[in-house]
């Protein structure tokens, strides 16, 4: 049966304000300490956003899947902003399942789930079935809200597979971020994000992420179809040709202006509470 997404009146807006890929040293603005983390959740709420998604660096500003230090985040983020708080559990492509698993037990409101493995440049980012499973089951036991990654067409058929075999999310709403312009995965394009559509399950909500220079494409092809929009330095680096993002709030400032454009403003972080059926905060502490 051919499904529409369901649309929404407001559009949630996600940063995503560090990822696994960029150094330091390469891009001075990336936020990877953790009052850098929260000064940028703090800008990035104040103009628009509603989720956080985070990837947790060292004190020598590396990628780090270690618990002390992702708790640590999740506990300065929840201090200082109403933000959801999403982890990834994609890490980095060197990371072991294992360590990537055990990101759950940080217990953050929500947390990513890839639902495929793809090419990403010359690395492979792998996500076998049995992985998957192992998140999505976990994550409904421990009351984490997935957000379910689509790099490629075909991983929205596993999402189909993994909900007849494995049932809803915790929540009981289906999320999913189409994380386009990837080499090795899906292009940037309108005509792919049109192509998913189809494909996404009854009553499930998507936005689009589009990397590098497929940003503003994939922002107004989502807006246009009724999408939501993740944004952030983990995915984007190049505000314009030549010039380089100052910072996170600068990418969800400009999402919140198209989205506004569209007539479907920014949704406040209770909404998007509401829409991904997040557990209360008093369930949490
Ligand atoms: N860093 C990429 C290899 C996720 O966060 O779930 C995977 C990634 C997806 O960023
Ligand atoms: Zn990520």
């Amino acid at each position: 049966m051919v499904t529409q997404p369901t649309p929404s009146a407001a559009t949630l807006l996600t940063v995503a304000p560090t990822g696994a890929e960029s150094a330091k040293a390469d891009v001075p603005a990336l936020p990877v300490t953790v009052e850098e983390v929260v000064a940028t959740a703090q800008d990035c709420e104040r103009v628009g956003a509603a989720v956080i998604h985070l990837h947790v660096r060292d004190a020598d500003t590396r990628p780090t899947l270690d618990l002390g230090r992702v708790r640590e985040v999740v506990a300065a983020v929840r201090e200082h902003t109403d933000l959801v708080v999403q982890l990834s559990t994609g890490g980095a492509v060197t990371d072991p399942f294992d360590a990537r698993l055990a990101v759950l037990d940080a217990a953050p409101d929500a947390a990513s789930l890839t639902l495929g493995t793809v090419n990403f440049g010359r690395d492979v980012f792998s996500n076998p079935w049995d992985l998957i499973v192992e998140l999505h089951t976990q994550m409904q036991q421990r009351g984490i809200v997935p957000e379910y990654e689509v790099f490629d067409l075909g991983q929205l058929a596993t999402l189909a597979r993994l909900l007849d075999r494995h049932g809803p999310p915790y929540g009981g709403h289906v999320h999913v971020d189409l994380v386009m312009g990837v080499p090795g995965g899906m292009p940037g394009t309108a005509q792919a994000l049109t192509a998913c559509l189809p494909l996404l399950p009854a009553g499930a909500t998507f936005a689009a992420t589009g990397v590098g220079r497929t940003s503003l494409p994939v922002m107004l092809a989502a807006l246009s179809a009724g999408g939501h929009l993740r944004v952030g330095m983990e995915d984007t680096l190049t505000y314009a040709p030549g010039e380089p993002v100052r910072d996170n709030a600068q990418l969800v400032a400009r999402a919140a202006g198209l989205a506004r454009i569209a007539q479907r403003p920014p949704m406040s972080t209770q909404d998007a509470r509401d829409l991904l059926g997040i557990k209360p905060m008093e369930a949490v502490l």
